[in-house]
């Protein structure tokens, strides 16, 4: 393989745009394998600080700022960063020019073990780390990366045959894929990234692109109690599985009262029962549904699949629920960086939310946040650097419940005070944790760790 790679390789001419976590590893991949490279970003090298000095001290030729997608029809390939718009003018007019790929195509196309990818438009996460520990558990080499946070790039080379490879893929990163996941889930559909793909019908049709590809000997799991996955599974060419919380299935899995069932043809089997899992809501049952379906699919025994649904406590930080008192609910979405994440952590509860959120200032915009707050929050509550910026956002919309803390503390205890039966407190920052902690771990386990001596108190 290393040979081979040296050989496709060596002296290209490559361009990689946007230097953040996926394409820094894939830069490195390409040095390490002769590949000339132009590292792309809209920020400055003052923004990109160390990162910037690394990717120099590697040989890379950096182009940054303004003007930094100028000059792109003289590489023999352009890498895109998932989060670039793949509709810029001066990206279009690459198109039947120049190669495009992407870290998550070269990982796909070196892989040498069968792909499980998993997208949707919720439930994504908790579904591909349900998978991972589905196979881990069933005694496989299990790798998981993609769009949860860890590409795996550097170590697709490492990744035996009979391993077991799970990739979160976002709709970013499928629309440029020319090729499948052998096995392919998707959660579910409804509205999201609009702001980039612009309509509905292109977000689907990035969405698509997970079966796309696929051949008859592949396989698609789809949600059965969604329309839109519904009519996707019509075009799937591979054996097509199903899972519903609504409805038994010929093939799939799906609930009979509380029990969690997979039957294929004349085989059934119950794999768990709704009281064992520790996942809360509706829409956990569907995950892990969707993750027992897929993860028998590709080999995991049965009894590791149980297990897992048995024990699985969530992803931590990520709408992780702490605990319940007095009918209400506390999550922990610290993982929720951005005020994008914010809001699809905001959108999770269709109940009134008492929202805490505020810290570091990475100059992004509150507006949408605030749209977001008006139209499903009850009360803010907010602390950090920005805290200022995102109550002036909220006002300017109109007069809403706004509270100031002076930290996580406070913040805790006002939403406290505030909360009745029914409502969901949610701490989901919106901005990274810098300066009052040093990560958004830190900063969820302090939150976390209010709330439980709230829960435990008489
Ligand atoms: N940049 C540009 N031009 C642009 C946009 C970005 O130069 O038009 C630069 C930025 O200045 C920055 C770099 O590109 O330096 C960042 O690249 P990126 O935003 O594409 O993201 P990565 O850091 O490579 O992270 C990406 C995913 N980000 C997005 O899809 C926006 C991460 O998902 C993913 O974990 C990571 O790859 C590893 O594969 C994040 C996400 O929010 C968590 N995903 C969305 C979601 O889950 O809803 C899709």
């Amino acid at each position: 393989m290393e040979e081979r790679l040296r050989h496709e390789w060596q002296g290209k001419s490559t361009a990689v745009i946007g230097l953040g976590v996926s394409n820094v590893p894939l830069i490195r991949f390409l040095r390490r394998f002769g590949a000339k490279v132009s590292g792309r970003d809209m920020a400055t090298r003052e923004a990109l600080g160390e990162r910037a000095a690394g990717l120099s001290q590697l040989g890379v030729e950096l182009v940054l700022g303004d003007g930094y997608l100028e000059g792109l029809e003289d590489y023999d390939v352009v890498f895109l960063s998932p989060g670039v718009p793949k509709n810029l003018p001066q990206l279009e007019a690459l198109l039947g020019k120049v190669e495009l790929s992407s870290e998550i195509a070269l990982v796909m196309r070196y892989c040498p073990a069968p792909i499980f990818g998993i997208t949707g438009s919720s439930g994504k996460t908790t579904t591909t780390t349900l998978v991972g520990e589905m196979f881990r558990k069933g005694g496989f080499q299990t790798y998981v990366g993609g769009n949860i946070g860890t590409p795996l790039i550097e170590q697709v080379l490492d990744v035996p045959p009979e391993a077991r490879v799970v990739l979160e893929l976002s709709s970013f990163q499928l629309e440029q894929l020319t090729m499948s996941p052998e096995y392919a889930l998707v959660t579910n559909i409804s509205e999201n990234h609009l702001d980039v793909h612009g309509t509905m019908a292109s977000y689907t049709a990035a969405k698509r692109q997970i079966y796309r590809f696929q051949t008859t000997d592949d396989v698609a799991v789809f949600n059965w109690d969604d329309p839109v996955t519904v009519e996707m599974s019509a075009q799937a060419r591979g054996r097509v599985y199903y899972f519903s919380r609504k409805q038994e299935l010929e093939q799939g899995a799906f609930l009979r009262g509380a029990q969690l069932v997979w039957r294929d043809g004349e085989e059934e089997r119950v794999f768990a029962h709704v009281s064992d899992i520790k996942l809360p809501g509706e829409h956990n049952l569907e995950n892990v549904l969707a993750a027992a379906a897929l993860a028998h699919l590709g080999g995991a025994p049965w009894p590791a699949i149980t297990e897992v649904c048995r024990t699985f406590p969530g992803v931590e930080h990520r709408l992780e629920l702490v605990g319940e008192r007095a009918g209400v609910r506390f999550y922990n979405d610290s993982i929720a960086t951005t005020p994008a994440r914010a809001i699809a952590g905001l959108k999770t509860f269709p109940g009134p939310v008492i929202l805490l959120a505020g810290g570091y200032d990475k100059r992004l915009s509150f507006s949408q946040l605030a749209e977001e707050i008006h139209a499903r929050a009850k009360a803010v509550v907010l602390f950090g650097d920005t805290a200022q910026q995102i109550a002036q956002a909220v006002l300017a919309l109109g007069d809403f419940p706004v509270y100031m803390a002076e930290g996580m503390e406070e913040a805790v205890a006002i939403s406290r005070s505030l909360a009745v039966p029914g409502d969901v407190v949610l701490l989901s920052p919106g901005c990274a944790s810098y300066g009052m902690y040093s990560n958004f771990a830190e900063r969820g386990a302090h939150f976390r760790r209010l709330v439980q001596e709230f829960l435990q108190e008489d």
